[in-house]
């Protein structure tokens, strides 16, 4: 009737608008907007996907009763965390029943992941909002809330202050839902993705839910398929593995151990280098013919240097900016003394940003600068090269992995939930230079202290240091080379036809309390960095550490994560 009326725009708003609910996933990565169409988003597949498994289970079943005995939903995050009062509603409206057996079911079909401590990343809904896009949802919000905390003053379990922290609602000027509270309240297990992360949930984040019911939470630690992440990424690798220990691997990783008694042996330590050495060949002809795009690159990549990733979502507390300090450091220190290896050192960057988050591209920005200032200085770029390659995915990943030796995972202590990029370039024979957070702990538990190269404040020094008042400018005013590198940066060396693009970094460093303590383990990051280029000019030794990590890494499978 819009068309035959001639009102065109109307006639398409109501289809846009609907198509619009599944048109395109929000590209923000552990940060919410709190966007009214992102929430659509949500109830929109959690809602098919509750309706899909009811369907299924009614055809072999004669009711819901045993939909727990059958199916667990497991909530990957909040993001589907609707589903449980999803469930509620359905059971209660469309099938007629009371709350205490619909509670029952549903209480017993959901199991949460949390994947993030980050407050930036938890999903708080206004209470307006969900009202606004999901009434019925919010009432049986409110009625979940309100049974769940008189159980527990009844119990008399928490003070007043806990009772606050455990409630699904956030009081204050404009009232939230915490989704996270509704996804540890609505399910019968919770797991953190790391040893340390399922520590800092339970001592932390969800300490009083752990005090009430410490049976709900365990640890999973995050896997990666060997499938992807050796066999079919790097064929090389996986046929020199096969042709010694055979193809038991592929589907038991643990029989990766069998390498250990090879680590040592010459003709295997001369295959292993030509196949990383043809690894590296590889990624450089498809870095030199453009990356899949039309990447016009500046530099030849060496595949006869080391060559030392990070290549991950673009994130301030991922610290990819102290990966540039430090190269910057490098350039200056090089500037004024060549280094004593011949070959250059490689430094790659690869990952995206989010597309509002401005910090984030001031800093590939950075990178970029840096690597053309090196690249095209002639006193240092036979030693020191860096690259940021465009347009990251996980084909991207593919390539840039089998082709790494040094794998570089340096987030705050405490900030990165488990990792799996940590696993994936481990189990690729690059050796891990990076701080004990996430899986990185126990990747340097299984594959032993002389095979990772460790630096930096451990969670709970990161504790200590910010509840005694952390104060960055002590760390520039103590440390020359530190000051160096942030006066050239902020000075405008980086960038001389606008010599203050880069202030608004240095100033979120030096005046805005460098939230993720870039300037705590500058010192000590630049002295294992520097042990480590030193240390791979030891072929034989460097190659017994990459065939031991891979020997060590399969307790990362995650065919054991799901067992
Ligand atoms: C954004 C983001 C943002 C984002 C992630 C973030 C920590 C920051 C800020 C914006 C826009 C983050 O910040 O203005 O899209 O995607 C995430 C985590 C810090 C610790």
């Amino acid at each position: 009737s819009y068309f035959n009326r001639g009102d065109y725009i109307a006639a398409l708003q109501d289809k846009n608008a609907t198509e619009n609910i599944s048109r395109v996933l929000y590209p923000n990565d552990s940060f919410e907007l709190g966007r009214e169409l992102r929430l659509k988003q949500e109830y929109f597949f959690v809602s098919a996907t509750v309706q899909d498994a009811i369907r299924r289970h009614l055809k072999t079943h004669e009711n819901l009763e045993s939909l727990p005995d059958k199916a667990v939903f497991q909530l990957n995050d909040t993001h589907p965390a609707i589903a449980v009062a999803e469930l509620m509603r359905i059971l209660l409206d469309d099938y007629d029943w009371d709350w205490e057996p619909a509670w029952s079911v549903t209480s017993r079909s959901f199991a949460y992941t949390n994947h993030t401590i980050l407050g930036e990343a938890l999903e708080r809904w206004p209470v307006g909002l969900l009202e606004h896009v999901l009434p019925r949802h919010m009432q049986i919000i409110y009625e979940i809330n309100h049974r769940f905390l008189d159980e527990v003053r009844r119990a008399q379990a928490v003070d007043d202050a806990a009772i606050g922290r455990l409630s699904i609602i956030e009081e204050g000027p404009e009232k939230h839902v915490r989704m996270a509270n509704l996804a540890v309240v609505g399910s019968s297990h919770v797991n953190g993705v790391s040893a340390l992360h399922t520590r800092i949930l339970q001592e932390r984040l969800f300490a009083d839910f752990a005090q009430l019911t410490p049976a709900k939470f365990s640890n999973k630690t995050n896997g990666i398929t060997p499938r992807r992440w050796l066999l079919k990424c790097n064929p090389r690798l996986a046929a020199l593995i096969t042709d010694r220990i055979g193809e038991g691997w592929i589907t038991n990783l643990d029989e990766l151990r069998q390498l250990e008694k090879l680590a040592d042996e010459p003709e295997f330590q001369k295959r292993w280098r030509a196949v990383k050495h043809a690894n590296k060949e590889a990624l450089a002809a498809y870095v030199k013919a453009g990356c899949g795009v039309d990447y016009r690159c500046p530099i030849e990549l060496a595949p006869q240097g080391v060559f030392d990733v990070q290549i991950k979502r673009l994130h301030e507390y991922k610290r990819q900016l102290l990966n540039v300090l430090h190269l910057v450091a490098l350039y200056r220190q090089y500037k004024q003394k060549p280094p004593k290896h011949e070959e250059p050192v490689t430094v790659l960057f690869a990952g995206k940003a989010a597309p509002g988050y401005m910090m984030a591209k001031l800093i590939i920005r950075l990178i970029n600068a840096v690597a053309d200032t090196v690249n095209n200085d002639p006193d240092v770029g036979p030693w020191l090269r860096a690259l940021f390659l465009p347009n990251y995915s996980v084909s991207l990943a593919e390539r840039i992995i089998p082709a790494a030796d040094i794998s570089e995972q340096i987030s705050t202590a405490g900030m990165e939930a488990s990792g799996t990029g940590n696993m994936k370039l481990s189990l690729n024979g690059a050796l891990t230079l990076g701080t004990l957070d996430g899986a990185n702990v126990e990747i340097g538990e299984a594959v032993g202290a002389d095979n990772i190269y460790i630096f930096g404040q451990t969670y709970q020094q990161v504790s200590t240091l910010r509840a005694q008042g952390y104060n960055p400018r002590s760390y520039y005013e103590g440390d020359p080379t530190l000051r160096g590198v942030l006066d050239d940066i902020a000075g405008g060396v980086f960038s001389p036809r606008d010599p203050g693009q880069f202030r608004p970094i240095v100033d979120s460093l030096l005046l805005g309390g460098d939230r993720y303590l870039l300037l705590a383990d500058f010192a000590s990051y630049a002295e294992v960095r520097e042990r480590v280029y030193a240390d791979y000019q030891n072929a034989s030794a460097w190659t017994r550490k990459s065939i031991l990590n891979v020997a060590r890494m399969g307790k990362f499978s995650s065919d054991n994560t799901i067992r």
